[in-house]
């Protein structure tokens, strides 16, 4: 282990002018609030060099330790979607049929989501996020700290990236969704955390017509 102080340099950031600093969070509003859960793909392929470079922005995200506790599976063989689509339907079929209580269902039902998982097959990549719950070194296991907090950061980064890029995406997370480690070889100190389908829309994607709440509901200033 070393645990020689990281060497320093000097901060660099862009420098902007206070009337640019407003502009510019305003822009940014703008554009994220553009962002939605997007169901239905185009079949059209998106190059690696692309996927590669939202996972390396994802990987700029702040880390308990800069322990960076994440690996992100970017699967674009068919074949391996195929098998991830079939598995996950087959819990939401559970889930949606057996184990949602009446109030998960009622909650839902305004988002029409239901067992069938067409863009698991549909866009050209899948990525799923594995947290690294402790890491598995040379010399032995190594704790990872706030690997909940690290790998939720990244994937905002993640979305955010893609949205940027022109794609769309949406959070799918089935539950239990252990067969993921399975299907994808993950090693034992990786459990899976979320799974982002990414393409480009399907030129007919229909988004539930949402509301943001207000920033009055959301935020308290002192
Ligand atoms: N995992 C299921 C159910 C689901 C749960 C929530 I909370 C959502 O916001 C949406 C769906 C599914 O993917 O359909």
């Amino acid at each position: 282990m070393n645990d020689d102080p990281i060497k320093t340099v000097p901060y660099k950031r862009p420098v902007l002018s206070s009337d640019q600093i407003l502009e510019k969070s305003a822009e940014y509003y703008d554009f994220l609030n553009l962002r939605r859960s997007v169901r239905e793909f185009e079949e059209k392929d998106v190059p690696k060099e692309v996927i590669e470079n939202l996972i390396k922005t994802a990987s700029t995200a702040p880390s308990g330790a800069h322990k960076q506790p994440w690996t992100f599976v970017a699967v674009n063989s068919k074949e391996l979607k195929k098998k991830i689509r079939a598995a996950a339907e087959a819990e939401e079929m559970d889930f949606y049929n057996n184990r949602a209580t009446e109030e998960w269902l009622k909650d839902l039902a305004p988002l029409g989501t239901n067992w069938s998982k067409p863009f698991l097959e549909n866009a050209p990549w899948l990525i799923v996020v594995f947290k690294k719950v402790y890491d598995e070194l040379p010399e032995g296991r190594a704790k990872n700290y706030y690997v909940q907090e690290s790998v939720g950061i990244a994937s905002g980064f993640l979305i955010s990236a893609i949205h940027n890029a022109g794609l769309v995406t949406l959070t799918h997370t089935p539950s239990p969704m252990n067969f993921l480690s399975d299907i994808l070889e993950r090693p034992a100190n990786e459990k899976p955390f979320l799974l982002l389908p990414v393409g480009y829309p399907s030129s007919h994607a229909q988004v539930p017509d949402l509301e943001r709440k207000p920033l009055d509901e959301v935020s308290v200033f002192l």
